[in-house]
C-alpha cells in the first residue's frame, strides 16, 4: 500500500463518495474517523452497521478534532472554501479526496472525461465502446459508482465521469486521455466566477499521457506542454488527428482526418450536440487504442440516457421530450437549438427550478426563435421571466402536472413539449431522475 499506516485520516462527508473511501480504507488496513456536518448523513445507518468500531462526529466541523489528521478526503458535496476545512490547510492539514487516492492505486489505463455538459453521455460511449471492443471496463464516477468501488485487479480500462468539485481535491490525476468536452456557466453558487469554474475543470489535464481537445470551444484547450499527443473534435471539417463532419454526395457523415466513418442519420442520438458527442467518444476510444468497428458499431446502437432531451410520446401530432438533466443554462441553450432546429413546429417549454445563481439571459434568443411558449416554475421561476421577458408567451404555474397541462393546451400539430429545465430539481424534487418521472407520468396521463 502507498498509504502509511502510522498516520490518521478523517473522510468529511458520509454519502455516496464517503461510504466508498470508508471501505477503500478500511481495505488498506489504515487509522480513520469520519466527520459530517449533518446530523444525520444518508450513509450512517450503513456505516454504523458495517463498521461500529469507527468513529463519526456529526453537526458543526469541529477544527480540533479535523487537526488530529495528517489527511482529510473531503467529499465533492462540500466546497474547500468552508471555513473549518481552510483552517485546518492553514493548520498544515492536507486536503485530498477520493480521486487523488483512486489514481494513486488504479494498475490499468484511465480514461477521464469532464465539461459542463455531455458527460454522462460520452462516459456511458465510451464504456459501451471498450466493452463492444471485449475489454474488462469499470465505468463510473460522478456518474453511477463512485471511483473508489471500481479499483479491481481484472480491469483492463477505467473510463470515469469527474466533477469540477471532484477535481478540485485531485493534485494529479494521469489519465491516458483527458478531455473537458465544452466549458459553460455552472454551479455559479459555488465559484466565484466562470475562471475558477474553468481551473477546476482543466485539473483533468494533470498528468495526462494525451489530451482531446473539442476545436469548437477554445475554453477546453489544456495548458499543456505543445508535444503531448492531441486528438481533436468539432463539428467541421477534421484534419490531422482530428474527428468532425463531412459532406459525402450532399449527405453529413462523422469522420476521421480524411475518411468517412458513418452517416450522421445513423445515429440515433439527435441534434448536433450529440454528434460532437460521439465524434468526442471516437477521440477517447482511439486513444486509448479501441479498434473502430466495435466503436462505430456502438454509435449505430446507442440509443441515449433517461431524461438527456429523451422521446416519451406523440399525442395529436405532438412530441413530448423528457430533458430533466439539462440542469444548468448551456445544456438547455443545447437542446432548444438542437430541437427547434429538427421539428416542424415550434416548441413548449417547460423551465425553472434551482438555477444555482446562473445568468439566464443567453436563453433569450434561442427561445424567441424557437419557442409558442415557455412554462415556468420552480424557485427561480421570477428570474427566468425577467430574462425572456418579450421573446414568446411566458406562463407561470406551481406544478409540473400544472406545466404539461398548460402545453398540452396551447400545443399544435408539428410542435414538441420539452422539458428542459435549465436549472436543477432540488429545490421541488429529490434529484432529476424524479424529476423526469413526474414529467412522464403527467404526459403519460393526458387523455
Ligand atoms: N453535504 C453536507 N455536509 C457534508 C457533506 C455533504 O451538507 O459534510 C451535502 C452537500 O452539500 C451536498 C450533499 O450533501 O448537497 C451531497 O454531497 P456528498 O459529497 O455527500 O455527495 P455524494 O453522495 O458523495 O455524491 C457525490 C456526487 N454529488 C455531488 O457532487 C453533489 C454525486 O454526483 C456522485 O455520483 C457521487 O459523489 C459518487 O461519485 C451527483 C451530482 O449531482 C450525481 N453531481 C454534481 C453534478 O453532476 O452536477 C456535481
Ligand atoms: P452531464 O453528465 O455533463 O450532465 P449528460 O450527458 O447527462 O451530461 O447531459 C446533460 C444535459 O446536457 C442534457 O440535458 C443533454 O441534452 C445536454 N447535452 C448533451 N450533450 C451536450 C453538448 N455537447 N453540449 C451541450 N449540452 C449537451
Amino acid at each position: 500500500s502507498l498509504i502509511a499506516t502510522d498516520q490518521f485520516r478523517i473522510v468529511v462527508g458520509l454519502g455516496k463518495s464517503g461510504m466508498s473511501l470508508v471501505r477503500f480504507l478500511a481495505r488498506q488496513g489504515v487509522a480513520f474517523a469520519v466527520a459530517d456536518t449533518r446530523d444525520n448523513p444518508p450513509e450512517l445507518e450503513t456505516l454504523q452497521r458495517d463498521y461500529p468500531q469507527v468513529e463519526v462526529r456529526c453537526g458543526v466541523l469541529d477544527v480540533e478534532f479535523l487537526c488530529r489528521a495528517q489527511e482529510l478526503y473531503i467529499s465533492p458535496g462540500l466546497s474547500l472554501k468552508t471555513p473549518a476545512l481552510q483552517e485546518a490547510a492553514a493548520r498544515g492539514v492536507k486536503l485530498s479526496g477520493d480521486i487523488d487516492l483512486f489514481s494513486r492505486h488504479m494498475r490499468a489505463p484511465l480514461v477521464a472525461i469532464t465539461g459542463s455538459n455531455a458527460k454522462s453521455t460520452v462516459t456511458t460511449l465510451v464504456g459501451a465502446m471498450a466493452a463492444a471492443a471485449g475489454k474488462k471496463v469499470a465505468v463510473g464516477g460522478n456518474l453511477g459508482t463512485p471511483a473508489l468501488d471500481l479499483l479491481s485487479d481484472d480491469v483492463e480500462l477505467y473510463v470515469l465521469e469527474l466533477s469540477s468539485f471532484q477535481l478540485e481535491t485531485c493534485q494529479q490525476l494521469n489519465a491516458d486521455v483527458a478531455t473537458v468536452l465544452n466549458i459553460s456557466e455552472d454551479h455559479m453558487d459555488r465559484y466565484s466566477g466562470i475562471a475558477e469554474y474553468h481551473l477546476a475543470k482543466h485539473r483533468i489535464f494533470r498528468g495526462a499521457k494525451q489530451v482531446l481537445i473539442n476545436r469548437d470551444d477554445a475554453l477546453t484547450r489544456p495548458l499543456v506542454a505543445d508535444d503531448l499527443p492531441r486528438f481533436t473534435f468539432g463539428l467541421s471539417k477534421p484534419d490531422v488527428k482530428a474527428f468532425g463532419l463531412v459532406d459525402v454526395d450532399g449527405e453529413k457523415h462523422l469522420a476521421y482526418e480524411f475518411q468517412a466513418l458513418l452517416p450522421a442519420r445513423a445515429l440515433k442520438i439527435r441534434g448536433a450536440h450529440n454528434q460532437a458527442n460521439a465524434l468526442a467518444a471516437l477521440g477517447l476510444g482511439m486513444a486509448v487504442g479501441l479498434p473502430l468497428e466495435p466503436m462505430l458499431d456502438t454509435l449505430r446502437q446507442f440509443t441515449g440516457l433517461p431524461h438527456r432531451c429523451q422521446w416519451l410520446r406523440e399525442r395529436r401530432g405532438v412530441t413530448y421530450y423528457d430533458d430533466s438533466k439539462a440542469t444548468n443554462v448551456g445544456a438547455a441553450l443545447a437542446a432548444i437549438e438542437g430541437l427547434g432546429a429538427d421539428i416542424d413546429g415550434k416548441l413548449l417549454l417547460i423551465a425553472g427550478g434551482d438555477g444555482k445563481g446562473a445568468d439566464f439571459s443567453p436563453l433569450a434568443p434561442a427561445v424567441k426563435a424557437h419557442c409558442r411558449a415557455v412554462v415556468l416554475l420552480g424557485r427561480d421561476a421570477e428570474l427566468l421571466e425577467a430574462a425572456l421577458a418579450d421573446g414568446c408567451e411566458l406562463i407561470r404555474v406551481n406544478t409540473l402536472e400544472e406545466a404539461v397541462g398548460a402545453c398540452a393546451e396551447r400545443a399544435q400539430r408539428g410542435d414538441a413539449v420539452l422539458l428542459s429545465p435549465a436549472c436543477a430539481s432540488l429545490d421541488m424534487f429529490r434529484n432529476f431522475e424524479e424529476r423526469g418521472q413526474v414529467f412522464a407520468r403527467a404526459v403519460e396521463g393526458l387523455s
